[in-house]
């Protein structure tokens, strides 16, 4: 009988990668966004790789995992869960956290191991993962502009500065957007060189007149044809969400997350025929009976890194697809090995119906030997080649491992950015 590998190795790099400076409600990005890239190693030397997003606790916790996980076939996937759960037991509900990014330990973890782990086993058996997770249901996955309020500046060591020399979307992506006119050109340069079909816009910088306002320009500059979203992560009233979510009906395709919370989702859904998505109030398996009782969203917005894995977002695709939920997917800032993974995922989910978040724009690093993942008409096909299809670039990798060591980040904070521009900007869970 052939032996099945093992893992021998773990190696674990955080990495900072350039973040322009862009406003959501938590505040600003910092100039660098931080991820971690995990490399499973097998004892007969294949390597599977990952990326999630990076703070130093995680870091710890995966450092943490060695022991456990050495010596594990990385095709025992469960195995490894139930070693992880009963290392680190589940996450509780409140560690999620109030931002609109999850600061959940085990979730994160998981991912990074499994997606690796399945990396493994697609070079093994020579399948891309897409087929691990049941196969292609399309060839290539759909994705929306996403478009945020921004100050001028390119991130990274230029901050708020630019770059002169800067040609194409490179050029329009350091440009500041703080008013509607704005935010339709970004919207503009983005879809020239991305082809996206949709839009979406980070909301929660400023008053919602404001924001909405912006939806009506983009309304008016791409047509009917071209699906609207806003999302003003949480921080609107129940009252906010209904005046301005009727204001906006039959003209954004949905809202994302305009309150906080199933209950006050569940208000406003009842108020509106647009469909509601969320990543913020129904995030994880223990949130779905109360989603379900009080009927809180239409659509979740899935996220590997924070539902456990590629193969629990399949698990969650099953209890959508029973409970009348449409499923679609969370981004923050990534590279490709993510987007990768997110791809594969994209290409496996039924019932499609909403094109993709994903911020891979706004990034111009990569950490892949393929370089920057090519968009054709906003959407990117499915890696060819055994597991995720992407393979590391060891120079890249030292590299940004580099800037994370000279940048000093070790979490995400985006109060403390926003304090370096608004000394006395507070954090709201609802502000308006
Ligand atoms: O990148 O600022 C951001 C977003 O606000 C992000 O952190 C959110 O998690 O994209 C996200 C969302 O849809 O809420
Ligand atoms: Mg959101």
């Amino acid at each position: 009988m052939k032996n099945f590998p093992k893992i021998k190795e773990i190696n674990i790099t955080p990495i900072a990668i350039v973040d322009p400076p862009l406003l959501n409600a938590a505040g600003l990005h910092a100039p660098y966004a931080l991820r971690i890239i995990v490399e499973l190693i097998t004892d007969d030397n294949i390597t599977g790789i990952s990326e999630i997003p990076g703070t130093t606790d995680i870091e710890i916790a995966l450092h943490e995992c060695k022991n456990l996980i050495i010596g594990q076939d990385p095709f025992q996937t469960n195995k490894i869960s139930d070693i992880l759960i009963a290392h680190f037991g589940i996450d509780k509900m409140a560690e999620r956290g109030l931002f609109p990014w999850d600061s959940r330990k085990l979730v994160h973890i998981f991912s990074a191991i499994e997606v690796a782990c399945l990396d493994i086993v697609g070079k093994v058996i020579n399948k891309p993962v897409v087929d691990l997770l049941g196969g292609k249901r399309r060839e290539s996955v759909p994705f929306a502009a996403y478009l945020f309020y921004k100050y001028e500046g390119a991130g990274g060591k230029l901050a708020f500065e630019t770059d002169p020399n800067a040609v194409g979307w490179a050029a329009a992506r350091q440009k500041s957007a703080l008013n509607p006119a704005e935010i339709v050109a970004q919207a503009q340069a983005m879809c020239k060189e991305f082809g996206f079909k949709s839009i979406k816009l980070k909301g929660g910088v400023f008053e919602p007149r404001q924001e909405v306002d912006a939806i009506f320009a983009l309304r008016e500059a791409f047509g009917e044809n071209v699906p609207l979203r806003i999302d003003p992560n949480a921080l609107w009233t129940v009252e906010t969400s209904i005046k301005y979510g009727l204001e906006m009906e039959g003209i954004i395709e949905y809202l994302e997350d305009p309150c906080r919370g199933q209950d006050n989702m569940a208000a406003v859904r009842k108020a509106l025929k647009t469909p509601l998505a969320t990543n913020m109030c129904t995030t994880s398996f223990e949130d779905i009976p109360r989603s379900i009782q009080v009927g809180s969203e239409d659509i979740i917005l899935s996220d590997h890194h924070f539902w456990g894995g590629l193969r629990a977002s399949m698990t969650l695709t099953g209890v959508c697809q029973t409970f009348g939920r449409h499923l679609s997917m969370h981004s923050n800032s990534h590279l490709g090995i993510s987007l990768a993974a997110m791809v594969h995922l994209g290409a496996a989910i039924p019932n499609f119906h909403y094109a993709l978040d994903t911020h891979y724009p706004w990034q111009s690093d990569e950490v892949i030997k393929q370089g920057r993942f090519k968009f054709e008409d906003g959407a990117v096909a499915v890696p060819e080649g055994p597991g995720l299809g992407v393979e590391l670039d060891k120079n890249a990798l030292a590299k940004l491992h580099q800037n994370y060591l000279d940048c000093g980040i070790t979490k995400r904070d985006d109060l403390i950015e926003i304090r370096k521009v608004i000394p006395d900007w507070e954090f709201k869970q609802t502000r308006w």
